[in-house]
């Protein structure tokens, strides 16, 4: 059995009360709560080891330079990339993807072609948007059906030599689909094109395999995946990493620098400017630790259970609909008939429960669906069924309120 009691126990924020009632805490897509030993890791840098990394010969530098780059190695071995210096440190998704599309930026030429899906966050629409802007280059996207998966017939036509770059979540933050990410990626690379996969989602509750899938770029944020906010990580394949320039120009991404000319330092510090997030970082790599204890497996288990007596308990509900119905993670999200999202997420928040409500950074899902928002349950492996039946108590309530 899932040693749920005691997993609860390594976050100290489950034990809190918001308006006086126990923390149900089931917005775990928009962020993930942090264990005790996360916490400490970045206590004991402030505490400990507080010094600049890469630069001091001092005793506190070097410490502080090798757990950083420790951390980059467990990240590396998490996610099976083939050396550490193809793991980028970024402030998280949204960075990781704009220094992609930066990057591509001095690739593409007027007429070449960009893919997104329509599942698409914000952050995997906007900045392929401004590039097309900058460079002339053509937006496609992969049209969804009505329980929430692409049109994998229709990415198979789009697809042409022109093609240079397809982004694709692996899961889907507004829905939790998960998307056949090895199909887009092998039918891509037939034409030449790179593919990016954005992790946000899928990382809390799958392990990738990153040489397996054969991913040109993968991109995540370490506060999903039970870390601090403030630090993600960008992988991209060696090849790719030197063709594309840097993001940012500054201290540590050089090699020499005169007034005439600068070269660059190598991977990864030619997309690392700047003193990073050193704590972040550090603590990016004690969340990967304490996820690999709790075991992915495991965690993928009782999450399918959590997600299965979730979905049955709330269509229980007369007029609720949930949104997004085929093969997905533990995402639930729903609307209630005549009922406003944002009115339920009040309600719910008066009863001590945490959902999002609103069009969850997907305005064009929500058009998709002719629909303003949804409310969105998203639940973790610290969760319970317990907690399920209180969030369903809790929209009977705001029915009888609201409705
Ligand atoms: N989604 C949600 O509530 P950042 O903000 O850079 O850490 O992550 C952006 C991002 C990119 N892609 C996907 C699939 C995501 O889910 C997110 C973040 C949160 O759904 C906050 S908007």
């Amino acid at each position: 059995m899932f040693p749920v009691d005691k997993i609860r126990k390594d976050f100290p924020i489950l034990k809190r009360q918001v308006n006086g009632k126990p923390l149900v805490y089931f917005d775990n897509a928009a962020t993930s709560q942090t264990p005790q030993i996360v916490i400490d890791s970045i206590v004991d840098y402030y505490s400990n080891y507080n010094a600049n990394i890469h630069r001091g010969v001092h005793s506190l530098s070097q410490e502080a330079t090798d757990k950083y780059e420790g951390a980059r190695l467990k990240i590396q071995a998490h996610f099976n990339a083939k050396h550490p210096y193809e793991i980028i440190f970024t402030s998280g998704t949204t960075h990781s993807i704009n220094m992609v599309a930066h990057g591509f930026s001095s690739i593409l030429k007027p007429g070449d072609q960009i893919i997104v899906s329509a599942l698409e966050h914000h952050s995997n629409i906007v900045p392929w948007q401004m590039l097309c802007e900058k460079t002339g280059a053509v937006l496609k996207v992969i049209p969804m059906n009505e329980d929430g998966s692409l049109q994998m017939a229709v990415y198979h036509q789009l697809l042409n030599d022109k093609t240079k770059i397809v982004f694709c979540n692996h899961i889907s933050n507004a829905l939790g689909v998960i998307n056949p990410i090895k199909e887009i990626i092998d039918a891509a690379h037939k034409f030449g094109a790179a593919v990016l996969i954005d992790g946000a989602q899928s990382c809390p509750h799958i392990k990738p395999d990153l040489q397996a899938l054969d991913a040109d770029f993968y991109v995540t944020s370490a506060h999903k995946i039970c870390g601090p906010t403030g630090i993600g990580m960008l992988y991209g394949k060696e090849a790719w990493l030197e063709k594309l320039p840097p993001y940012q120009g500054g201290g540590e991404m050089i090699d020499t620098v005169t007034f005439e000319k600068t070269t660059y330092a190598g991977l990864p510090h030619k997309f690392e400017a700047g003193t990073p997030n050193i704590s972040g970082g550090i603590a990016f790599g004690a969340a990967i630790d304490y996820m690999n204890s709790v075991g992915f497996e495991n965690i993928a288990n009782y999450e399918n259970e959590l997600l299965s007596y979730g979905t049955q308990e709330l269509l229980k509900i007369e007029g609720l609909k949930i949104y997004g119905t085929a093969a997905k993670t533990s995402v639930i999200s729903f609307n209630i008939e005549g009922i406003h999202p944002y009115d339920i997420g009040v309600i719910l928040d008066k009863l001590g429960v945490a959902v999002r409500t609103g069009h969850h950074c997907t305005q064009p899902i929500m058009d998709f669906y002719k629909i303003p928002g949804t409310v969105r349950a998203s639940f973790a492996f610290y969760n319970t069924k317990k907690e399920i039946d209180i969030l369903v108590e809790a929209l009977k309530k705001a029915k009888s309120m609201l409705g």
